[in-house]
């Protein structure tokens, strides 16, 4: 992986275990529980992606220590965004899933119930901290507010919760025959790509991003987010559970509808290449380094 990459990466892993109220007095159950899933590693993308976007766009805080520093409570916001997403996702209500980043799920260690307060403690704080920088940061007040506007479309009824929807009724109630590319492209995009454009969104704003750079940095992550989830589908069909780290081969036993059961593993893989020379041209405007492109390319080639 990319260097810089790994230089984001650590700031976030060094900033996550205080981003979280150290004492819950004597609801401390549900603080262990929020952390034990989020400091569970993963891959960290949404919020390497805040952090690259906020040092890459505007011109007041461009390559500067400051650009990091803002957009670090943001960054480590879609991390609580994202984990609360895996918890819940792996409730036994949604997809009742027992191992998830090589260790058992939240509900299987705490209980369904306090998984589900975990969860919602997760997406309520990941606010509580961004309003606490955009407090901090008072020249950029309105930078943050714009920001948290952009998380929280994202994460909400116009983007991954809206995705998650439809994913569950089609799983419930099949998809559509008719209307089957539709309704994968209305889930893929909300439920998986909706929070990757939000979290170069998020970053783009706290950097002061001009106009042409915040749609530049949307496209790039709507093809991006969607070529991430084509190359998940693949590793469900192709790879092993210890090399996930979560449950693999889900998909096609329950008849999930997915890339791979549409296009097959050729097609999807076609799919992913021609979504990865799509987001490597959006993105050039912001792109002066290739980190952008050489992350889209170190994803479509991942192996977990
Ligand atoms: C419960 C509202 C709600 C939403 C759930 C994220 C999600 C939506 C479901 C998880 C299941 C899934 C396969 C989603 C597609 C997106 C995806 C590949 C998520 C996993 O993200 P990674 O690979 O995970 O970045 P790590 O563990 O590396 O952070």
């Amino acid at each position: 992986m990319h260097a810089q990459f790994e230089r984001y990466r650590a700031m976030v892993e060094a900033a996550l275990p205080l981003a979280l109220p150290k004492d819950g007095g004597w609801a401390e159950v549900i603080t262990d529980a929020a952390r034990y899933s989020l400091l569970a590693g993963g891959k960290r993308l949404r919020p390497c992606l805040v952090l690259a976007a906020a040092e890459r766009v505007g011109t007041d805080l461009r390559d500067s220590p400051s650009a990091l520093r803002e957009a670090l409570p943001a960054a480590c916001a879609m991390e609580m965004i994202h984990t609360y997403s895996l918890i819940h996702d792996d409730l036994p209500a949604m997809d009742n899933d027992t191992l998830r980043r090589g260790r058992p799920t939240n509900h299987v260690v705490y209980g369904e119930a306090m998984a589900i307060l975990a969860g919602d403690a997760l997406l309520t704080h990941a606010f509580a901290h961004m309003a606490r920088a955009a407090q901090a940061n008072p020249e950029h007040a309105l930078r943050h507010l714009r920001a948290i506007g952009r998380v929280a479309e994202a994460a909400g009824l116009t983007g991954m919760v809206a995705g998650q929807a439809l994913d569950v009724l089609c799983e419930k109630q099949g998809a559509d025959p008719a209307r089957r590319e539709e309704q994968l492209h209305f889930i893929h995009k909300n439920k998986t790509a909706a929070m990757i454009r939000g979290a170069l969104l998020a970053g783009a704003e706290i950097g002061g991003a001009s106009e042409r750079e915040l749609t530049a940095l949307s496209r790039y992550g709507a093809a991006l987010g969607l070529a991430f989830q084509v190359a998940d589908d693949i590793l469900d069909a192709t790879s092993t559970t210890e090399e996930m780290g979560k449950t693999v081969g889900k998909d096609e036993k329950e008849g999930k509808l997915t890339y791979v059961a549409l296009y097959g593993v050729d097609g999807a893989r076609q799919r992913l290449d021609s979504l990865t020379e799509e987001a490597v041209r959006e993105v050039q405007p912001v792109d002066a380094d290739g980190f952008f492109s050489d992350l889209a390319r170190d994803f479509a080639a991942r192996k977990h």
